[in-house]
């Protein structure tokens, strides 16, 4: 069958959202990226896969990280020489995009995925259980205006009471989110996990290396599609297995993005995510005394209140904290970054010129 002619819409392409880009296509084809390898470009139409790269026109129009295509994103493709030679052309809008900070201190950004219905936090609940790393991912999730979903791995390796201890952990300060708590050894939580995974929606498997990310993938497919590897004991931190991020369509019909172990989240420039993430912290700061107030040793403080009487967790707030100066940072850096961009300094100008013209 020739690329372009599979079945888009299992692949979860939504018809609806595209209406006005389906005009637009000509005599291109639609199709989605399975894996992206420097300049080269895995796509699939549903049926048939074929290695892309972009035209010209599109590098010489890409101005930034964004404009690039990651997996998930759907683009528009022209295949010659009986599919031979496939080129992108554009990259349709994306519902949603998932991105990190750069680990290290420049400040960039890394497109993790796109068009993501579900994110799935994947902690293990033998050593990698943290409920401030959670809180870091649900903000990153949250600002992408994602669902997130708690996937807690390798209950197999604790007694029942340490795993109802984890979870009560999370309840506490994050009441709303849907926990899963499941096991590749044992089949645990299968269930749990079929009900989540409903088709046609796209996943996004997130978490630290080793959890059993790539594990889960082929437990539910029931074979061993993908490399796993157990976890070296002398240096636990030193390799990932899943080097590059991958979309997998399930024969449920499920979609799911593979992607390496996180070894850093990096910070981001997330104002939107702690609203949803720290509802809590948020809210008390609100009905401080003083619309400034610093909570550190302001009379009238509500957010120090709440901790003297127990009903906000010291921790809690401390990430919360933590978390907010990095943002702060860096949103900075990546403002000072963006005004050396030329066109964007234009664009600046224009603006002051237009606001002089004004007053
Ligand atoms: N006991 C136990 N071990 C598990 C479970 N799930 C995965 N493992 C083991 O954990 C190790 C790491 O699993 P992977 O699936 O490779 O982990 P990953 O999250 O994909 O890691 P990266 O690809 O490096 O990000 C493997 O040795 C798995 O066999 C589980 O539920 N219980
Ligand atoms: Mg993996
Ligand atoms: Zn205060």
């Amino acid at each position: 069958m020739r690329m372009g002619a599979g079945d888009i819409k299992a692949l979860g392409f939504c018809e609806s959202f595209y209406a006005g880009e389906l005009e637009k296509r000509k005599e291109l084809g639609i199709a989605r990226v399975t894996s992206v390898h420097k300049e080269r470009f895995t796509i699939s139409d549903g049926v048939n896969v074929a290695v892309a790269v972009l035209s010209g026109k599109f590098m010489s129009n890409a101005d930034s990280t964004f404009a690039f295509p990651c997996a998930g994103d759907w683009v528009f493709f022209q295949a010659h020489n009986a599919d031979e030679f496939t080129v992108i052309h554009s990259v349709l809008p994306r519902k949603t995009i998932l991105k990190r900070k750069t680990p290290g201190r420049k400040v960039d950004f890394q497109l993790i995925a796109a068009n993501i219905d579900v994110a799935l936090i994947v902690q293990a609940l033998d050593a990698d259980f943290s409920v401030s790393r959670l809180e870091r991912y649900l903000v990153m999730i949250h600002e992408s205006h994602i669902h997130p979903v708690v996937l807690l791995s390798k209950c197999d390796l604790l007694l029942p009471e340490e795993v109802s201890q984890k979870v009560a952990e999370i309840r506490e300060v994050l009441p709303g989110l849907q926990i899963v708590v499941f096991s590749n050894k044992t089949g645990e939580g299968a269930d749990a996990l079929r009900e989540l995974l409903a088709p046609s929606k796209t996943f996004c498997l997130l978490g630290s290396s080793g959890v059993g990310k790539t594990t889960l993938i082929n437990t539910l497919i029931g074979e061993q599609a993908f490399a796993t590897q157990e976890v070296r004991e002398s240096d636990g931190k030193g390799r990932h297995t899943t080097t590059t991020r991958q979309l997998i369509k399930l024969k449920s019909g499920v979609i799911i993005v593979d992607t390496p172990g996180m070894r850093e989240l990096g910070n981001f420039a997330a104002e939107e995510g702690f609203d949803e993430t720290f509802p809590d912290v948020v809210g008390l700061a609100g009905q401080c005394r003083f619309n400034n107030c610093t909570h550190t040793q302001e009379k009238g403080c509500a957010v120090l209140a709440a901790i003297q009487d127990g009903t906000l967790a010291e921790k809690r707030y401390r990430n919360y904290v933590k978390m907010n100066k990095e943002a702060e940072y860096h949103q900075m850096s990546y403002v000072d970054k963006r005004q050396k961009d030329k066109r964007f300094g234009k664009r600046c100008r224009e603006v002051l010129k237009f606001q002089r013209n004004q007053c």
